[in-house]
């Protein structure tokens, strides 16, 4: 899953791509390095965050670009129902959601779609949610929030082959909840829907390394490896190309 984030200020690429045409030559040349899926964004979600956009503006930046990419597979990743309703009906496949469908009418919306939906842990809100995370069991409790949403969707009219899960890599979460979530990957396996990871740039990779946002390819190919040799089925990356490669290696040792 490629990420084009049509926002003036996302963590790793905020600005870049709010010009509509350079939303769609990215989310082209990403589809060509391989990406499978195309994730939209329009609303930043980087810890801090503090202005909510509006659905009008979240549409007037998502609309021209979705349009123009209507023949690829998209995501859009938003946590509003109006944003949902209307990039499902504009044509988008999937929708990423850091809420999990937990906005009063989500659950609705996506069961009068045949979409693919993607349920997102994340502890607290993005403008709080890194300020003091906690949790008893980080695994067990994310685990059971995703069984609980999985169930929500399901018991709403949402079959579960259209579901994905998503533990929320730094979505409320310190380095070791981070690291602890990322070593036990495989036991969300039981949840029987397919595992989406994220960990494309983030800060807790800087801790690990000390290096920039725009300094982390190689720290984000080694986490989204590991990733999916924990059993994630999508990796959410900015860096298609070189993350297609490592996958390839993995790929190859697997078919030996
Ligand atoms: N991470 C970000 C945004 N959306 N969705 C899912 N399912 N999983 C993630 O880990 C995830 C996500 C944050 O990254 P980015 O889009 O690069 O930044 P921003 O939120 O600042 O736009």
């Amino acid at each position: 899953m490629g990420v084009v984030n049509v926002t003036p200020d996302s963590f790793s690429d905020g600005g870049r791509f709010l010009d509509p045409a350079a939303a769609v030559a990215h989310a082209r040349k990403l589809r060509e390095e391989g990406a499978d899926i195309i994730d939209l964004g329009a609303e930043s979600s980087r810890p801090g965050a503090a202005a909510v956009v509006s659905a009008e503006e979240e549409l007037r930046r998502l609309l021209p670009v979705l349009r123009e990419l209507r023949d690829l597979p998209l995501s859009v990743d938003t946590v509003k129902p109006e944003v949902m309703r209307v990039a499902l009906a504009e044509g988008a496949a999937m929708i990423n959601d850091i809420n999990a469908l937990r906005a009063p009418g989500a659950l609705a919306v996506l069961a009068a779609s045949d979409a693919a939906v993607c349920l997102m842990h994340m502890q607290g809100s993005p403008g709080i949610m890194q300020q003091d995370p906690r949790y008893d069991d980080v695994v067990a409790e994310v685990k059971a929030f995703l069984q609980e949403r999985i169930a929500g969707a399901r018991a709403a009219g949402i079959a579960a082959e259209r579901l994905v899960v998503d533990p929320g890599f730094g979505f409320g979460k310190t380095l070791e909840h981070n690291l602890e979530l990322l070593r036990c990957l495989g036991e969300f396996a039981a949840l029987g829907v397919p595992i989406l990871a994220g960990w494309s740039r983030k800060s807790s990779l800087g801790m690990i390394t000390g290096k920039r946002a725009d300094e982390r390819l190689a720290a984000s190919i080694a986490a989204a490896l590991i990733a999916a040799q924990n059993g994630a089925a999508i990796l959410r990356v900015h860096d298609v190309a070189a993350t297609r490669d490592a996958l390839l290696v993995l790929a190859a040792v697997r078919e030996a």
